[in-house]
């Protein structure tokens, strides 16, 4: 993951490091860090646990270096209680479930996921189970013409079960790896849609009942609050096993994704880092708090 830290652009070292440097009293520099770590929307209340344990931790010398690293320590608490962001594919066929708000990057994602597993040999099949939004399945067909895995989908205003059906069929009788199943964008009011995500995965259950191996809510890393809890209202309807942050070469600060990992308490497993088909890196907590601290 050496590429990617450039393309992330969120580190927070050379602002840490002016207010370190400055001939202000400790107490004075405490203030400005937590001004800054909570400008890097990060919230409060985590801000002020980060700052309780550093102050605990740096008590005697103030060295640049020992900050660092206990800032690192702290940001990898963080992450140590949740799972591993190893991607689970246990199967010999295995299902990847792609759901989230409007516009998060699904299909882009989707069709990213694809190509990543297609270049590591897998037989991949996408299904475009978006048939709420006129170009919703159309969208990803032409991902799939573009990088040379076959689509099923369904015309505007089509079941989605059905077109989820009619992709579980092919993919059970034919020779691949990899399903990957788009739906359409979610917003918490619009129950029904939730709902019907609930039906898709049944259907798949009916199939397969160990899939899907993954259930990945794709978050829009440069939004705000307001996104990251209407993101959470897609735990109480699918079993979410992991996330993508999606947009991670956008004007996301790197607080906010210390803040979605805090807050939904699930394992990021990948992160777009752009438009094309190759934007995709897997996650990895130690690479990510490196690129945040580090040079
Ligand atoms: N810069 C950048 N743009 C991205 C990334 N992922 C997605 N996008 C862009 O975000 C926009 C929305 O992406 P889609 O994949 O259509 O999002 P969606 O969630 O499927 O949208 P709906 O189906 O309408 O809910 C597109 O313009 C994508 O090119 C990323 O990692 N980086
Ligand atoms: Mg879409």
């Amino acid at each position: 993951m050496r590429k990617e830290k450039k393309e992330f652009r969120i580190s927070l070292k050379k602002k840490i490091n002016l207010i370190l440097s400055s001939k202000k009293s400790k107490e004075e520099i405490f203030e400005e860090l937590e001004e800054l770590l909570i400008l890097s929307d990060i919230s409060v209340n985590l801000v002020e646990k980060i700052l309780v344990n550093i102050k605990k931790k740096v008590k005697l010398t103030f060295e640049k270096e020992d900050f660092f690293f206990v800032l690192s320590d702290e940001l990898k608490n963080i992450f140590i209680s949740i799972d591993s962001t190893k991607i689970n594919l246990p199967d010999e066929k295995n299902i990847i479930f792609i759901v989230g708000v409007n516009g998060s990057g699904k299909t882009t994602t989707a069709a990213k996921i694809g190509y990543y597993y297609m270049n590591k040999g897998k037989k991949v099949l996408m299904s475009a189970a978006d048939t709420f939004r006129a170009a919703g399945s159309s969208q990803l067909s032409l991902w799939g013409q573009r990088i040379g895995i076959p689509v099923i989908g369904g015309a505007k205003g089509a079941d989605s079960g059905s077109v989820v059906f009619n992709s579980l069929n092919s993919f059970n009788s034919k020779d691949f790896d990899l399903l990957i199943v788009d739906t359409a964008g979610r917003v918490q009011t619009k129950t029904n849609l939730m709902k019907e995500l609930e039906k898709l995965e049944k259907i798949i259950k009916k199939f397969f009942p160990n899939q899907p191996s993954e259930v990945l809510l794709i978050i829009d890393a440069t939004m705000g609050q307001n996104t990251l809890d209407q993101a959470k209202k897609f735990i109480e309807f699918s079993a979410i096993t992991g996330l993508v942050l999606s947009k991670m070469d956008g004007t996301a600060k790197g607080g906010t994704i210390i803040n979605i990992i805090d807050e939904m308490g699930i394992p990021v497993k990948f992160a777009g880092t752009g438009e094309t088909e190759k934007d995709l890196v897997e996650f990895s907590y130690d690479d990510f708090i490196e690129s945040l601290l580090g040079d």
